[in-house]
């Protein structure tokens, strides 16, 4: 016997994965986390068995459910299946599968869409931070189609506009949790933040890396990814994350000087895998480094001017526009408000199913 469960598998930003109501999974945490696997095909670098598409970019879940705050309209429960892993991880924050809630959210009927565009208030459960999204609903129905256009993802849809708030320190307790703009981790400089994501920023020089290597390059450089994880998880305990090993968190950054006319250049691993581009709330997090002297990346960053400043990251497959509030204060640069483009599809709607044997449903 099998336990079908209704999920709608949608793309989010340069993300993908199946998206639930919190109320057709299990309550029980290990339970749903089992489930979750399942649904997936994890722990098999194929998944094989299940929806996930053998990348960490194609294995995360996005748990939808009403609101618990007053202030928002749709709570967002976000997490990453680790492809061969037996786990599940809700530690970090995804906000590129952010951008397919608005779409679900309102599909569902968690919240009235609005003739034109709607605005939908997310409660970011995992980090307790709001966004604000702003979906195209002509006739009150959710419109994909569109000419927004986003590195990562061919063709074009209907744009999302993304505002997320007051992020600093979100996961950490604060932008730099050790106080400092850098810290010396196995000799090399690197700046640990967290504005809407924990990364652990590093000149790609310092590892004698360019920084303009390709995915493939990185994802093939054994001896990087094994220095990269030994920082990481010591900067894990210096930002107060605890012990990082089985976690997503922190994202290791390595910057250079742009190349093709961007603020920055970034790769990122996520955190052992290459990024194929950037991820939103770690692109939030970098560009915040980019604005604030003393970083890694401050002495690489070309800056336009004043307070609202639109920041264009490169990345391995172009580029990702972040658009930054900026309020100057005695304590340096403060970050109020990030503003993003995304898209989403809806690709499929229907059942998924898993052994009865591991769970026998609702
Ligand atoms: O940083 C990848 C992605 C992400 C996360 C990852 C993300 C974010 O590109 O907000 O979007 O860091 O695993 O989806």
């Amino acid at each position: 016997m099998q336990t079908s469960i209704p999920c709608v598998f949608m793309r989010g930003g340069t993300s993908r994965g199946p998206f639930f109501l919190a109320s057709d999974l299990p309550e029980d945490k290990n339970l749903r986390d089992q489930v979750l696997l399942s649904v997936m095909g994890s722990p098999d670098n194929r998944q094989i068995d299940g929806l996930g598409g053998a990348d960490p970019l194609t294995s995360k879940v996005a748990i939808v459910s009403p609101p618990s705050r007053d202030d928002c309209d749709v709570d967002y429960l976000f997490a990453q299946v680790v492809v061969d892993e037996a786990v599940v991880d809700i530690s970090p924050n995804c906000g590129n599968m952010l951008a397919g809630i608005g779409p679900f959210a309102i599909e569902q009927g968690i919240l009235p869409a609005i003739d034109g565009e709607t605005e939908v208030r997310i409660h970011m459960v995992n980090s307790g931070d709001r966004a604000i999204a702003r979906v195209k609903t002509p006739n009150k129905m959710v419109d994909y189609q569109g000419d927004a256009r986003i590195d990562g993802v061919p063709g074009t849809s209907a744009p999302i506009m993304i505002d997320v708030e007051d992020t600093a320190g979100s996961f950490c307790g604060a932008l730099f949790p050790t106080g400092n703009y850098i810290d010396v981790i196995d000799g090399i400089e690197c700046s640990l933040m967290d504005n809407g994501m924990p990364v652990v920023a590093i000149r790609a020089t310092d590892l004698n890396r360019t920084g303009y290597e390709t995915r493939d390059e990185l994802n093939n450089d054994s001896e990087l990814k094994q220095q990269l994880e030994k920082i990481r998880i010591q900067a894990g305990y210096l930002m107060n994350l605890g012990d990082v090993t089985d976690n997503v968190v922190p994202k290791m950054f390595l910057v250079a000087p742009p190349v093709s006319g961007g603020a920055i250049c970034t790769r990122s691993f996520i955190p052992k895998v290459a990024h194929a581009s950037i991820g939103v709330l770690a692109a939030v997090t970098v560009a915040t480094a980019t604005v604030i002297p003393g970083t890694t990346a401050y002495d690489y960053g070309v800056l336009p001017e004043g307070e609202r400043k639109m920041l264009e990251l490169e990345h391995p497959t172009g580029y990702f526009s972040v658009e930054l509030q900026i309020e100057n204060t005695n304590d340096g640069p403060q970050i109020k408000r990030a503003a993003l483009l995304r898209t989403a599809r809806k690709i499929m709607e229907g059942n998924v199913y898993i052994s009865s044997d591991i769970w026998k449903g609702k």
